[in-house]
């Protein structure tokens, strides 16, 4: 090999080296010990951005340390790619969504074989192929018999311009993105998955998952939303709602059950209705107009706890269950319909958005908890009159705390069977149903006398066709006949095919269990392979993904094991959530207050002498562009780095080093130009060493007994390095300390005499620990430099190193030497010397003698290890 470093050549060498012994291609060994290592698998957009090679760079680095330890490691690699993108693509280009991700998908493989990742690519799945998808349509078939999935209407956004379903990021302003026709909530027929049903299951098996981020499990509690609370009813207050019946709510606070002051319910509410009916037709079309206000807004959660709050009062009243005071009935925009009964008790003294409802509208304020905020509920708001306390002005019930007022509040209200306790979750069935084309075809057929009918397993898979070009209005499936028309499979009547395809989130959910069994053809997984290699041992993959996509393949995980597919209760044991990729971002702003905004590649930095950055200038014009901060790489700030280019110029070691050096995996990591030059430099100086001691030729074996002092320093330096690599890499996934610690051992090596054999034989030792443990996370040179270095057997079948614990026995110590707490010189004493040793040779240390002369020596303090201060005066 050449003298310089050749990162292209070393790369090529190593990759075609690993193809060709199908180096990590893995089956089931017993008795071996298996780790899964999986990073998320990537949406095939088009190319690979900074987040996927920081991703994979981390799965591979553990996969590759873990195979060094000994074990059985699996690496798999696949695509998500069924998804919304590819029909815009399409759109735009007039390019069928399959060719769009098939292409998309050949170029990416090709850019992640570049960066020299550890993959089974033998194991490679494509959630678009009928091969996976079959058997997401099998699972559905066995689900929608068992009941956990079923049908019933739900709420979706339509376009009434593109005659179309609208996703929620695509009503932007309540308008459809396209067509900007003002969007209307729609009740349509929809598939659920029973996830409801798992929610107590998913909530409490969260603690048996030590190996996950704290952040991430109170993000899915959350989400799952697990309150206990009790159901009350209002009854009707007949005069005015003019018939019997009862109001129910769901409320979290009974305690403050005498402090309801008013009820209200949301836009769909059956009062509301009644309100229409009883009001003036001049107050009546303006109750109307704010419900259609209601009703039009996105269906996302978000948007609804974060709007104004807004209502109109009716004529109705309720009775309160306790007292019969008659309560008025308001419609208001912050009750939402599908949570708990779609109407809530107001209790504006302690619940933030009653208080803030009420301020608006002058609705009467009573408190009846005594809060660490006092006996009053003044305005501005505060967090304390939330808190729970005594009862105050509630009668009865008066001096009780929250867990003795809630049970004397049930047991009231049970008497007059108005009220029962209740856990409610917050979490909703999870609705799959899209009406898009290039996604899974649910496996139902309809028919007319026989209804909603599974398709057989024996007429899976139900195919979608690949050569379709979506026009944006409505889904293309439900146009085509040749798709639709078939006959029923129960009574062979003429029948219709279900048209709507899965949510993409539903062939995520399972990927995992695939990858160990991925061309299985009698099942969706060979239970013996899926089990040999489940639960992942270790899952990398982006915080954006801590709710929906963890929570669903959890959830799936659970069904595949009711149905004996899995013996596992959880999919990932240990989960790592990587930090974002952040740049820095350049702007002008444009005549009319708009930003340009301008890629970091095309940008010039000035510094000062300091290295401070001072300004910017566009490299095009050299004209001064303004710095807008560090943000995370994206196409709308236009600061992302095309990895590409660096894998180019620089070569993926150089590439993943850099990744790896920058920050923690799980920190944010800043792009830098001289942050990559400098790995590349670092990797130049490792190469350049390798070369030279390989060059003069091999030396024989290291003889551990007879090394002279600095040669002792010099090994000491090698265990050092692989103790704290070990640790960090091993225990931690601190890779940029690791790393930190190998430079400090290449410091050593660069300075190492090289003249007896004995000097050669250390740097060789000294070698071989750099290749060892940057193995893992610059795998080509030290794939080569091992070669080099007289190895027949490629370094991934190596160990990781071990320490020598005799190496690391200092002979000799230095101490510091005080008088009366003043650094006053060192002395070096042998590392098992007594105290009254230690203490004897700093009393005769010159310096001493020197600065107590004179003087009584009243004390001598030793600290082991450490130091000795001498006390004199
Ligand atoms: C009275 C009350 C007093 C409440 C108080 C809170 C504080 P979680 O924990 O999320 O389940 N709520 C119930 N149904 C609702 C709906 N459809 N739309 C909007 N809000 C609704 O919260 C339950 C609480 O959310 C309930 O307890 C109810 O307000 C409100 F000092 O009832 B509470
Ligand atoms: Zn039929």
């Amino acid at each position: 090999m050449h003298e310089n470093y050749q990162p292209r050549e070393i790369e090529a060498a190593a990759q075609s080296h690993w193809d060709s012994q199908k180096s990590f291609v893995v089956s089931e060994q017993p008795g071996k010990d298996t780790f899964y290592c999986l990073s998320m698998f990537p949406y095939p957009s088009g190319k690979l951005h900074m987040g996927h090679v920081r991703n994979y760079t981390i799965g591979d680095v553990i996969a590759r340390y873990q195979r060094m330890q000994g074990k059985n490691v699996l690496q798999p690699m696949g695509w998500d790619a069924f998804g919304m993108p590819a029909e815009n693509a399409a759109m735009k280009n007039n390019v069928a969504p399959a060719k769009w991700t098939y292409e998309n998908i050949a170029y990416m493989k090709s850019q992640l074989k570049s960066l020299g990742l550890a993959i089974d690519w033998s194991r490679e799945v494509t959630t678009c192929k009928p091969d996976y998808y079959r058997w997401e349509q099998w699972l559905f078939t066995r689900l929608f018999e068992k009941g956990v999935i079923y049908r019933k209407n739900g709420t979706v956004n339509w376009d009434p311009v593109d005659q179309t379903v609208l996703a929620n990021e695509q009503v932007i302003d309540g308008r459809g993105w396209r067509s900007g026709a003002l969007i209307e909530k729609r009740e349509i027929p929809m598939y659920y998955f029973k996830i409801t049903a798992y929610a107590d299951e998913l909530l409490s098996s969260l603690d048996d998952l030590p190996g996950w981020p704290e952040q991430v499990k109170t993000m899915q509690r959350n989400w799952i939303g697990k309150s206990r609370g009790m159901e009350v009813s209002f009854p009707y207050d007949q005069a005015s709602i003019g018939q019997a019946g009862a109001m129910k709510v769901f409320t979290t606070r009974p305690d403050t059950l005498m402090g309801a002051t008013y009820v209200a319910v949301a836009a769909e509410h059956p009062l509301a209705a009644i309100a229409l009916q009883k009001l003036p037709a001049d107050k009546a079309a303006e109750l109307q107009a704010f419900i259609d206000e209601c009703k039009r807004g996105g269906v996302a959660e978000a948007d609804i706890a974060t709007q104004e709050k807004k209502g109109l009062p009716t004529p109705l009243f309720v009775e309160h269950p306790l007292t019969g005071e008659k309560l008025p009935v308001w419609v208001a925009n912050y009750v939402l319909m599908n949570y708990g009964e779609g109407a809530v008790m107001a209790v504006p003294a302690h619940d933030e958005r009653d208080f803030e409802f009420a301020a608006k509208y002058g609705l009467p304020v009573k408190p009846v908890v005594r809060t660490s905020a006092g006996d009053e509920t003044p305005a501005p708001w505060q967090p304390a009159y939330g808190e729970h306390g005594q009862l105050i002005n509630s009668g009865e019930f008066d001096g009780l705390d929250f867990p003795g007022a809630f049970d004397a509040i049930e047991v009231a209200l049970q008497k007059k069977s108005l009220g029962q306790a209740r856990t409610q979750f917050r979490l909703r069935d999870w609705g799959i149903s899209r009406q898009r084309y290039w996604g899974c075809p649910i496996p139902i057929i309809h028919c007319p006398s026989c209804g909603d009918v599974p398709v057989p397993e024996d007429q899976l898979p139900v195919v979608l066709p690949e050569d379709v070009v979506p026009d944006g209005a409505g889904s293309p499936l439900a146009k085509m006949p040749e798709f639709y028309e078939c006959s029923c499979p129960k009574c062979g009547a003429a029948a219709k095919r279900e048209t709507d395809t899965m949510d993409t989130f539903v062939e995520s959910s399972w990927y995992f269990a695939r990858y160990a069994s991925p061309t299985y053809d009698k099942g969706m997984v060979d239970p013996a392979a899926a089990n040999h290699w489940l639960p992942v041992d270790q899952y990398i993959g982006g915080i954006e993904h801590a709710i929906l996509h963890l929570l669903y393949a959890r959830f799936f995980h659970k069904l595949m094991r009711d149905e004996g597919l899995v013996s596992s209760d959880e999919p990932f044991k240990n989960l790592l959530t990587q930090g974002m990729v952040v740049a820095e971002t350049y702007y002008r702003t444009t005549a009319n207050g708009g930003k340009d905004w301008f890629n970091p590649a095309d940008v010039e930095v000035e510094r000062d002498a300091k290295a401070k950055v001072i300004g910017a200038r566009l490299k095009s014009d050299g004209q001064p562009v303004e710095i807008g901060g560090t943000e995370k790489m994206s196409k709308s700030k236009n600061n992302g780095v095309d990895p590409q280019a660096m894998i180019d110029a620089y070569g993926a070691d150089t590439c993943r080093l850099f990744m790896m050096f920058a920050s923690p995996p799980d920190m944010s990591l800043e792009w830098s130009d001289s942050g990559v030059e400098g790995a590349s430099r670092f990797l130049r100086r490792v190469w350049r060493l390798g070369q030279a001691h390989v060059n003069a030729g091999l030396p024989g074996g290291l003889d551990k007994a007879s090394l002279n002092d600095a040669q002792k320093e010099v090994r000491r330096a090698i265990h050092l390095a692989i103790k704290q690599a070990s640790q960090d890499v091993g225990q931690h996934h601190k890779f940029n300390t690791a790393i930190a610690a190998v430079m400090t051992l290449m410091n050593v090596l660069e300075k190492a005499a090289q003249d007896t054999d004995q000097d050669r034989a250390l740097l060789h030792e000294g070698l071989e620990t750099v290749a060892l443990l940057l193995a893992p996370i610059t795998p080509h040179i030290s794939h080569e430099l091992w070669r080099e270095l007289g190895h027949a057997d490629p370094v991934i079948d190596a160990s990781w190193p071990k320490v020598d614990a005799d190496a690391l026995v200092q002979d000799s110590l230095q101490l510091v030497v005080q008088v009366n707490g003043k650094l006053r010189g060192h002395i070096d004493v042998p590392a098992d010397a007594s105290r009254e040793a230690v203490e004897a040779t700093a009393r005769e240390n010159e310096n001493v003698l020197r600065f107590t002369e004179g003087l009584t020596i009243r004390k001598v303090i030793v600290v082991p290890g450490k130091l000795v201060n001498i006390v004199a005066n």
